[in-house]
């Protein structure tokens, strides 16, 4: 690769080098001729892009608003260069002002490598925001009044640094509201001693969050302060803003409301609302706490209520607490296009899986840039393909994952399962139980190879299988059960009067398949193959012995 640079100035220069050097290996056989502009743009983040491509030379002027969007522009640019030789003149800038993650999760925070190489991703999916909300780590809720650590603070810094060179503002939250004294100075100047810290480091974006605590207040200073939780988080809240503001007028604050889902008509929200200054953006999960939609029509009704547009705090693709035999990999739905219009921004919560979260946070970067053109497939499609690039096991992989599109939020978990379940139970229905039985066992043999495949030491992404082995498995589990399920009907017979029929302990074969399947918890498949053993099973049972 060959660089010249014209027009920009150091810490354009840095992101630029940090971003080709990110992406050498996709860029190693191209020759840069670069001119920086600066540009005044209406538009947040906006950014210009004229380049020429002529064998593997790209000339290319980017006219930028920010040191940002010079890294959305430079997204714009590896697109191009890896499209074919032409000129293009390209003005683009994001939807959504705020777009982002939050590694809001339970279990085993990431990795100070991960939030690294998370950092760069983010930037790659057009995000500029990543806010560290890491609920089991002790510093996050327990440790909330001890000052960071000397190396907690270095490694806070290299993200710091990390977010500048790639365009992406590193957010830091206290969770104080276990045991926190509203009432009480000193546990505002506790926040205080860590956010001056934290600024001290670069940091301008902080975080006060108080999900999943005591609604009620449990000092006897606050109840005689407070006529409600509401009114003293409120207050807690703003002279928090008001200290942070003595130190760096630029300094953001970012709050999560100790109720955070439903219409966002409760009266806490509005007393919060009412009472928190207005620069304070207040987070949302949406109508549930995870929202199987989230539209502009309770966006308003929100604004109304809390007096300000909604920060979504998206719970998806996020795996925790009851929801750990999940797998969340398909892409973001049933956010409606335009909401960018009608709220703050969105942070996603993605799962402790970090490289398998990359898969859907890649898709909820589309929707953030560009809400009305997202197509959830095609987006998906395309961050799979960057992240395993070999065919083959891209096809393997691609596969498995299709059986778990869907979650409580997107509906359809398992289509190509559930196309070929149709199919095989109309065959058993019009009399052709050994045409279900083929099938089912083309299938089975399939998933054996995918198997095979995705179980190989030669398989290109070892990290992502050894993150979702327990569905790898399940995976096998369903194959071995279509094959199984295959044999059962292939000695079935069929009459119309009775439907299918089987010789005496078919029927229990059938139940026997069906907790083997189920005896493995990680949920893949959806819930099809499940409900046609049942139905198999009744069948089968009903005309035991016609
Ligand atoms: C929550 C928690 C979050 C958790 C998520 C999913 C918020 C504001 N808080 O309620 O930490 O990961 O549910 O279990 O969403």
């Amino acid at each position: 690769m060959s660089l010249t640079i014209e027009g920009a100035n150091a810490s354009h220069t840095s992101l630029i080098e940090a971003f080709l050097n990110r992406h050498k290996e996709r860029l190693e056989s191209f020759a840069f001729e670069l001119e920086i502009e600066e540009c005044q743009s209406k538009k947040l983040e906006a950014f210009q892009l004229v380049a020429h491509k002529s064998n593997k030379t790209i000339e290319a002027t980017l006219s930028v608003s920010s040191q940002q969007s010079l890294r959305w522009a430079l997204n714009a640019l590896l697109v191009f260069a890896e499209g074919p030789d032409e000129t293009i003149n390209l003005e683009d800038s994001p939807a959504f002002a705020i777009r982002g993650v939050i590694e809001g999760f339970y279990g085993t925070p990431w990795t100070h490598e991960q939030r690294l190489s998370g950092i760069e991703s983010f930037a790659d999916f057009g995000m500029n925001s990543f806010m560290l909300a890491p609920k089991d780590s002790p510093w996050q809720r327990f440790d909330w009044r001890r000052p960071f650590d000397s190396m907690l603070l270095k490694l806070t810094k290299e993200l710091v640094e990390r977010g500048q060179l790639h365009g992406v503002n590193i957010a830091v939250c206290v969770s104080p509201g276990l045991s926190v004294k509203y009432s009480d100075q000193n546990d505002v100047e506790a926040v205080m001693i860590r956010y001056r810290q934290l600024l001290s480091i670069g940091v301008r974006d902080f975080g006060l969050l108080f999900d999943d605590i005591p609604w009620e207040l449990q000092f006897a200073e606050d109840i005689k302060k407070y006529k409600t939780t509401a009114q003293a988080q409120a207050d807690f809240s703003n002279r928090v803003l008001a200290s942070l503001k003595e130190v760096d007028s630029s300094a953001r604050l970012i709050v999560c409301p100790m109720e955070y889902c439903g219409r966002g008509t409760n009266p806490y929200i509005r007393e919060l609302g009412t009472n928190a200054a207005p620069e304070i953006s207040l987070m949302w999960t949406g109508r549930q706490i995870c929202s199987e939609y989230l539209d502009i029509s309770d966006a308003i009704v929100f604004k109304d209520d809390a007096g300000r547009a909604p920060l979504y705090w998206d719970n998806y693709p996020v795996n925790d607490v009851a929801m750990t035999h999940e797998l969340h990999v398909g892409p973001i739905q049933g956010r409606e296009a335009g909401l960018e219009d009608f709220s703050a921004g969105l942070f996603s919560n993605p799962m402790e899986k970090f490289e398998m979260s990359l898969l859907p946070l890649s898709t909820i970067g589309d929707y953030l840039w560009d809400s009305k053109n997202y197509n959830p497939q095609e987006s998906w499609d395309r961050a799979l393909k960057l992240m395993v690039k070999k065919e083959s096991d891209y096809t393997a992989m691609r596969r498995l994952l299709r059986n778990s599109l869907g979650s409580c939020l997107n509906g359809n978990a398992a289509p190509d399962l559930g196309s070929l379940i149709s199919s095989t139970t109309t065959a058993w229905r019009t009399g052709k139980p050994e045409e279900a039985a083929e099938i089912f066992r083309k299938a089975g043999e399939q998933i054996m190879r995918d198997y095979e495949v995705l179980t190989s030491d030669n398989f290109s992404r070892t990290d992502l299988i050894e993150e979702i082995k327990p569905w790898v498995a399940k995976y096998l589990a369903g194959g071995e059960t279509l094959e199984q399920l295959s044999m059962v009907l292939a000695q079935c017979t069929w009459s119309k009067d009775h439907g299918l029929a089987g010789t005496q302990g078919l029927a229990s074969e059938v139940l026997r398949i069906r907790q083997r399947f189920d005896q493995i918890q990680s949920r893949l498949m959806g819930d099809g193959l499940d409900l046609l053993m049942g139905e198999l099973y009744a069948e089968l049972k009903a005309n035991e012995g016609c």
